[in-house]
């Protein structure tokens, strides 16, 4: 290993020991340990080959992998060999591996879950790639400044990428706009290069290694040199331009009218590189395009790649030179597609008119396809185009083999809501598949103290089959394993306690507090102001009783809000406002603290969810799709207080209701609830509490200065609220002390602590992909 790193130090990066920078001994390594990984890649594609299997490819427009380098150390079960050689030629292991930027290419959820699935799927051995967009800028950082969200660009390819092979061999030309001839010759009138760009994707003990490619835009016409001789600069660089600005940002501002067309021109050049780059594959390999459904299963993560589905029958039909019926079905065959949300807002659908200036063909597809189900179904009566808009939701139904939620809850209330006519239709379509998180990354790695523990008693039979966690329940009987519990997420608490002082004005964290942690989006359905309300009632609470016996608390926060949501960055901003004022009153605050921690990313949250107490899953019943952080901090010996939302139900199911703090209204009867006229009102008249941390908020005792500035959300919450705050912040309360009674009983929390460790096996993504596999892809794992 030491050599290795020594030899790529020397011959790929060109630089002595001594001149060496800390990104240089990080490139070297990360150089020497992607070289390991190279002959299980070949291995793993020279099976898949072999044997004749069915590939499955998983489209996303975000892969929220963060840093890699300690990943593929880890699952490559190499740490100590690079630790050690790293100790010998000086350098420090954590340093190294902290010195990688996130890859941040995903907002969120949708976007990690699917890094997770790759990272499955390898570990399982099934064949596989992710297809995405090598986004030159990621989601953008997040500053805070005077309070409030700053958004700068986030800039990871400034520095090489050690992890991608560029593949200029492997290229599309994607063509948009134009215009179609005799019905089914399209002449698009701009096209860029889609060119691909490989990451190899190790699984556990690095036995299969797929492939993530993502596509880099490049211009198709060379920079135009009379042009520029001619001293028009920015026209010669016309085409570049053009071609950048497609791969440039991970979602661009979609308000304004270029906004649209960019994000639709990002959907379009991603899916349709892929679908080609599908297809040359299979076609290497078999002749019959009739057994594409049998040789290959594609997964839409949610309605971004939609439009792969008409690209597919349009390359059948106008290129291939099959009749569309049969392209359809096999197109249908093949396809499968993921809902990850039911908000009407985040419904994908485009007006028809920039739809067919951009994509003439497609959109005659489109009405065809739609056409062809109305048919078949006589008794529909919605259609894809509706109201000027096309939907891409309903597309993706009517394309999709398999249609499938997140969780229980959600695929339920997919079939009730936004799906009940398609899922009259086709009873058989919408299946669940309940989310997972890799137990490599979210407790092996970023766990030691806990996965050591785990591993001394129980050997590391669980990393790749967590249900073996059960066996830990044993030994919750012995008082020497539950100290050792205990101790294990002290340390961390007092590491994430250390670099929190260091860095966070104001802030005196101590790990005898209690640390509540909510990390996500900031969103009004997640409801982060009725976790900052209730810390503004318990604040005032404290206040008054200085002396009641107050459970400690320190209440972290961390997301990012889309730049364009306001009453998100309003949140943002109280949150830090009321963390001013708490961590500077001298009654209160060795008892109650305050952070809002900027830049919320993969690598944070693997730092704050092994030191976490509790987890806060306090979304309005019916808005949160699945969930998967809260799986990570159950696994992470982290209590749950939450609604029965998302796969919170699931998490109660197996850890115990007894594990688990449940507090507020079901998704019916929220429904109720939001039919009561002045719901809200009626709530604030109803709990003092709720009444005077409003006014406190609305008074100005967190903006002196200004004390309008937070008028907007108390009149919210106690006006239309409609994701009720208010109505549900009675509830919430209560369950907080009932955290606090727990948590002051410190066994009796680290033993519900352990349990819930124990039992969450289930939520491994390894167990997602069985479930895919089985019951959507139809394909087989080669290992
Ligand atoms: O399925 C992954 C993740 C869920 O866990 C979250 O509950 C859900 O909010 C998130 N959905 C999105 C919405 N995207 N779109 N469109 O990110 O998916």
């Amino acid at each position: 290993m030491k050599d290795a790193i020594g030899r790529h130090l020397s011959y790929s990066i060109g630089k002595t020991p001594g001149a060496a920078t800390l990104r240089d001994w990080r490139m070297a390594v990360s150089l020497a340990i992607r070289d390991r990984m190279a002959d299980a890649w070949f291995a793993s594609t020279r099976r898949t080959y072999e044997a004749g299997a069915k590939r499955v490819y998983y489209l996303s427009m975000e892969f929220l992998v963060g840093r890699l380098l300690e990943d593929g150390i880890v699952n490559l079960r190499l740490e100590e060999r690079v630790s050690e050689a790293l100790a010998e030629l000086g350098q420090d292991y954590a340093e190294v591996i902290a010195d990688e930027p996130d890859a941040a290419l995903g907002n969120g959820g949708l976007g990690r879950l699917a890094a997770c699935y790759l990272e499955s799927m390898s570990t399982l051995g099934c064949p596989a790639y992710g297809y995405g967009i090598r986004y030159e800028h990621g989601l953008f950082r997040q500053q805070i400044v005077d309070g409030r969200q700053v958004e700068r660009p986030e800039t990871w390819l400034q520095q090489p990428h050690a992890w991608e092979f560029e593949r200029p061999e492997s290229r599309y030309e994607i063509g948009f706009g134009g215009s179609v001839r005799d019905g089914t010759v399209w002449t698009p009138g701009e096209s860029v290069w889609a060119e691909a760009f490989d990451t190899p994707v190790a699984g556990w003990n690095g036995r299969w290694v797929n492939t993530l490619r993502l596509w880099s835009a490049k211009p198709t016409e060379p920079f135009d040199l009379d042009r520029f001789n001619r001293g028009e600069y920015a026209a010669a660089a016309e085409s570049e331009a053009l071609a950048r600005t497609i791969s440039r940002v991970l979602y661009p501002d979609d308000t304004t009218e270029q906004g649209k067309e960019l994000r639709l021109k990002q959907e379009y050049f991603f899916s349709a590189a892929s679908i080609r780059d599908i297809l040359r594959r299979f076609e290497s390999q078999f002749s019959d395009l009739r057994q594409l459904p049998e040789k290959v299963a594609i997964q839409l993560n949610d309605t971004h790649p939609a439009i792969a589905g008409p690209e597919l029958v349009r390359l059948l039909c106008d290129e291939k030179g099959l009749d569309f019926d049969e392209a359809l079905q096999i197109a249908q065959g093949t396809l499968n597609y993921t809902n990850h949300t039911l908000l009407p807002e985040a419904l994908e659908h485009w007006p028809e008119g920039l739809f067919g200036r951009l994509l003439p063909r497609h959109l005659a597809i489109i009405d065809r396809i739609d056409h062809a189900h109305a048919k078949a179904n006589p008794s529909r009566t919605s259609s894809v185009r509706d109201h000027g808009q096309v939907k891409m939701g309903e597309l993706s139904f009517i394309m999709a083999n398999r249609v499938n939620g997140v969780s229980a809850l959600h695929t339920e209330l997919m079939k009730s809501t936004v799906f009940a006519e398609l899922h009259r239709l086709h009873p058989e379509r919408i299946v669940n598949q309940t989310n997972g998180v890799t137990p490599r990354r979210w407790l092996l790695s970023c766990n030691r103290r806990l996965s050591t523990l785990i591993e001394e008693r129980l050997g590391l039979g669980w990393v790749d089959d967590l249900e073996q966690l059960h066996d830990l329940e044993p030994h919750l009987d012995d008082p020497a394993f539950l100290d050792a519990y205990a101790a294990a997420k002290t340390a961390n608490k007092a590491d994430l306690a250390d670099w929190m002082n260091r860095t966070q004005e104001g802030l005196t964290a101590d790990p005898a507090m209690m640390f509540d942690v909510q990390i996500k989006r900031i969103h009004e359905y997640k409801r982060q102001h009725l976790n900052i309300l209730e810390t503004i009632a318990l604040w005032q609470a404290m206040r008054d009783a200085p002396n009641a016996g107050w459970t400690p608390r320190l209440k972290l926060f961390a997301g990012k809000a889309a730049p364009g949501y306001v009453f998100a960055k309003e949140i943002i901003h109280l949150i830090n406002a009321v963390a001013k004022v708490v961590n500077a009153d001298k009654i209160t605050n060795k008892m109650l603290q305050v952070a809002f921690l900027p830049n919320y990313n993969v690598s944070l949250a693997e730092k704050l969810i092994p030191a976490a107490d509790l987890s806060e899953q306090i979304s309005t019943a019916g808005k949160e799709a699945s969930g998967t952080g809260n799986m990570k901090f159950a696994l992470n010996g982290a209590l749950t207080i939450g609604t029965l939302d998302g796969a919170n139900v699931e998490i109660r199911d197996r850890v115990g209701a007894e594990n688990f703090f449940l507090f507020g209204m079901t998704t019916d009867e929220v429904d109720q609830r939001r039919a009561i006229p002045d719901h809200a009102a009626k709530a604030v008249e109803a709990d003092s509490r709720l009444a005077r941390a409003l006014a406190a908020v609305r008074d100005g005792r967190f903006s002196p200065e200004d004390p309008g500035l937070f008028r907007g959300i108390a009149d919210n919450i106690s006006g239309p609220d409609y994701f009720l705050v208010a109505s549900d912040f009675s509830d919430y309360w209560r369950a907080q002390r009932e955290v606090d009674g727990a948590f002051a009983n410190a066994g009796d929390w680290t033993r519900r602590a352990a349990l819930n460790t124990a039992r969450s096996g289930w939520f491994s993504s390894d167990r997602a992909i069985r479930g895919y596999l089985d019951d959507i892809w139809g394909a087989e794992t080669l290992l």
